[in-house]
């Protein structure tokens, strides 16, 4: 762990970058990360398909057996789940995952059956957005709806155009304060879509609102000494800055500035670092349908490190507090728990829970980014209600989940029922 951190400064001044090339990483810290991915996967949990996608995007080898799982899991779960149970972006994330393995996701087959993700992507783009039309906001969220058009763009399908036109005017809203993480998802489908656009209108305001986008994160990254969003945006910032180039020339971006941040960090997350390895090969999810299935690639891989080291055996205290202010019966409860030092705020959690679970009681779901917070003291967020339990720690919300966040002593974290 701490290896690949001091190799990273070292190599820091290998930084490949020039204007033809784009920016790439040196080859070791790239194999590094990409071992730590792939070693990331889990046989007994459902394949991530972004985890393919950033794979194949990286050049890992594909005749590994995690490859291989991880491309028929994918083929099985669409053939299984996509119709009833896959929110768009889910739909549309396996699709980037089947194109950049060169299948056609027009006609997976598994299970003995054959199905068209492309339909089942362009119905579900199509339900987000009539709610987009009718209420303002999409089913899910314009993170997915960007997901949705990207996928539909680069599967050559019809129906990218109308979502990237609606995305394209909410990052010119004044109104409408995208995270970077959006933002960055909404550059990538504008830049695929723009080379398709026929009239010139729809031309313009996509080139406006890449234009806004780019520049705005080259700006922050400036002001920031590199940073853009958090560290967990800076994946798909880098990509879109990346793939943006020629909307914001003849400015020019000081990717070894930007790189800098990424190398200075620790990445243990499967999909942190599934977002951000391909920028550090110069590609981006736009690179997903143009590579090449001819070509294999042979890397030798190290074994990898993961999981957080150490028993540590001191104690810390931690307040915890629970706030609905928002729905039904209001509540506030406070309490205060004792961990092993470097425990995690879920297991701050589950202590709360031990000790008092008629108030404490929370329950999770696993997801890409780990357990995500589904419910506590009985109350669930609701994706029609738009509600979830945001968490909190001096004000400020938490950039990390329950799942990897480290309290400090005395640290006071609420969770605070609120609306997105
Ligand atoms: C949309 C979104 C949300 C929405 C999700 C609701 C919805 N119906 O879509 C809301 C606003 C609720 C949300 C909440 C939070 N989020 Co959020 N979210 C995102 C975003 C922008 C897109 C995710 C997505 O739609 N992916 C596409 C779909 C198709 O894939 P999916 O696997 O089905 O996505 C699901 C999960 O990503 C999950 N989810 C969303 N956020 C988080 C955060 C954590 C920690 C977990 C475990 C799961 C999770 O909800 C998605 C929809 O079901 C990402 C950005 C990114 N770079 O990925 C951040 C992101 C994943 N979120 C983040 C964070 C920190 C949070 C919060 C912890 C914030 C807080 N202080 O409370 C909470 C989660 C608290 C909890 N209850 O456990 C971080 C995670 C970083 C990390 N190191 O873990 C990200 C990367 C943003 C960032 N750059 O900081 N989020």
């Amino acid at each position: 762990m701490l290896g690949l951190t001091l190799g990273m400064g070292v190599l820091l001044a290998l930084v490949g970058c020039t204007a033809t090339e784009g920016c790439v990483a040196p080859q070791d810290m790239v194999s590094q990360l990409l071992q730590r991915l792939e070693g990331s996967v889990n046989f007994e949990e459902s394949a991530n398909p972004s985890v393919l996608l950033a794979m194949n995007l990286a050049g890992g080898d594909s005749d590994t057996a995690t490859h291989k799982w991880l491309l028929q899991e994918i083929k099985e779960e669409v053939v299984r789940r996509a119709q009833k149970d896959m929110t768009s972006g889910q739909v549309a994330l396996h699709v980037l995952a089947l194109l950049s393995s060169c299948q056609d996701p027009r006609r997976v087959h598994a299970l003995e059956q054959t199905l068209d993700l492309i339909g089942v992507l362009q119905q579900k783009t199509d339900e987000e957005m009539a709610k987009l039309e009718a209420e303002g906001i999409p089913k899910t969220t314009l993170y997915s709806v960007g997901l949705d058009a990207l996928a539909l763009c680069l599967a050559e399908a019809a129906g990218a155009q109308g979502p990237s036109v609606a995305l394209a005017r909410q990052v010119l809203s004044p109104e409408s304060h995208l995270s970077v993480d959006t933002r960055a998802v909404v550059a990538l489908v504008l830049a695929c879509v723009y080379n398709y656009a026929e009239l010139h209108d729809v031309r313009d305001l996509l080139q406006e609102a890449l234009w806004t986008v780019s520049n705005s994160f080259l700006d922050e990254q400036k002001e920031r000494n590199g940073t853009i969003g958090n560290i967990d945006s800076m994946g798909l910032a880098l990509q879109a800055l990346e793939a943006t180039r020629k909307f914001y020339a003849p400015r020019e971006w000081d990717c070894a500035q930007a790189f800098s941040v990424v190398y200075a960090h620790d990445y243990q997350l499967p999909m942190a670092m599934a977002q951000v390895l391909p920028a550090l090969v110069g590609r981006s999810y736009l690179d997903a349908a143009g590579l090449d299935c001819s070509a294999t690639k042979d890397r030798s891989l190290l074994n990898p490190v993961l999981g957080r080291q150490g028993l540590l055996s001191a104690r810390i205290q931690v307040y915890y507090s629970i706030i609905n202010r928002l729905q039904g019966k209001h509540f506030n409860y406070s309490t205060s728990v004792e961990v092993p030092k470097g425990s995690t705020l879920l297991k701050v959690m589950e202590v709360a829970a031990e000790e008092k679970p008629q108030t404490f009681s929370f329950t999770t779901e696993q997801t890409s980014w780990g357990p995500y917070v589904t419910s506590i003291h009985g109350l669930a967020g609701s994706t029609d209600d738009r509600t979830y339990w945001q968490f909190l720690s001096a004000g400020n919300a938490l950039e990390e989940g329950v799942g990897t966040y480290i309290p400090q002593n005395e640290e006071h974290i609420q969770a605070v029922f609120s609306t997105y």
